[in-house]
């Protein structure tokens, strides 16, 4: 699908800022697939996707997430984190998207997982440091990127986990094991 067909396909999908927040996470992963060696054309359809199902009722998301088998555990924490597998499932079946590569990127770029693939890496920080995040830490994660994806990567992991808990909110599993696979690879 061309960039342009596909950014008129989301835009339906999508508030003015949500979408303003997608083109930047697709500027972005274009940048660090080029950078760390990522195709760049999946890069930018994951991109351009990812954000899918951020607008679909809870109840919708919930529902798709049981036809298609899971993650369960997922629907045990915060719903914010269920626009990720929906949209996985969903650009499959609205979109037509088939790539595996493109919807694994999309299914876990809200939690990670362990063994991330180099494009799900891509995402996950480009969806961090497109140039609209304006959180705490998001500088230091920024520069980290420029050399390092998995440093990058870790370092928002850590300031996502260290928000949830100090704002007395439950940390996703998968996150976690996320950043413990990450940090044990490096010794
Ligand atoms: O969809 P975006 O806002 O672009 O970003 P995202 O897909 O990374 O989702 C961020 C939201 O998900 C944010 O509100 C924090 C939440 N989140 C991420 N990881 C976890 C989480 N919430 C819980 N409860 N547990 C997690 O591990
Ligand atoms: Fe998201
Ligand atoms: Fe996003």
């Amino acid at each position: 699908m061309k960039r342009e067909e596909a950014l008129a396909c989301v835009q339906e999908q999508l508030t003015e800022q949500r979408y303003i927040h997608t083109v930047g996470v697709m500027e972005t992963a274009v940048k660090l697939a080029e950078r760390f060696g990522a195709d760049v054309k999946k890069a930018e359809t994951a991109a351009i996707f990812h954000d899918y199902a951020k607008f679909r009722p809870k109840e919708e998301m919930k529902q798709i997430i049981l036809d298609v088998g899971g993650p369960l555990e997922v629907l045990d924490f915060h719903h914010e984190l269920w626009h990720a597998p929906a949209g996985a499932a969903l650009v499959k079946t609205e979109v037509g998207i088939t790539d595996e590569d493109i919807l694994s990127a999309i299914r876990f770029h809200t939690s990670g997982r362990p063994n991330m693939t180099l494009l799900e890496k891509v995402i996950y920080v480009a969806d961090y440091i497109e140039p609209g995040r304006r959180f705490p830490g998001v500088e230091e994660v920024r520069t980290l990127a420029e050399e390092d994806l998995d440093s990058a990567l870790i370092q928002a992991l850590k300031n996502t986990i260290t928000f949830l808990i100090s704002k007395n909110q439950a940390v996703y599993p998968e996150t976690v094991a996320t950043y413990n696979a990450l940090v044990n690879d490096r010794h």
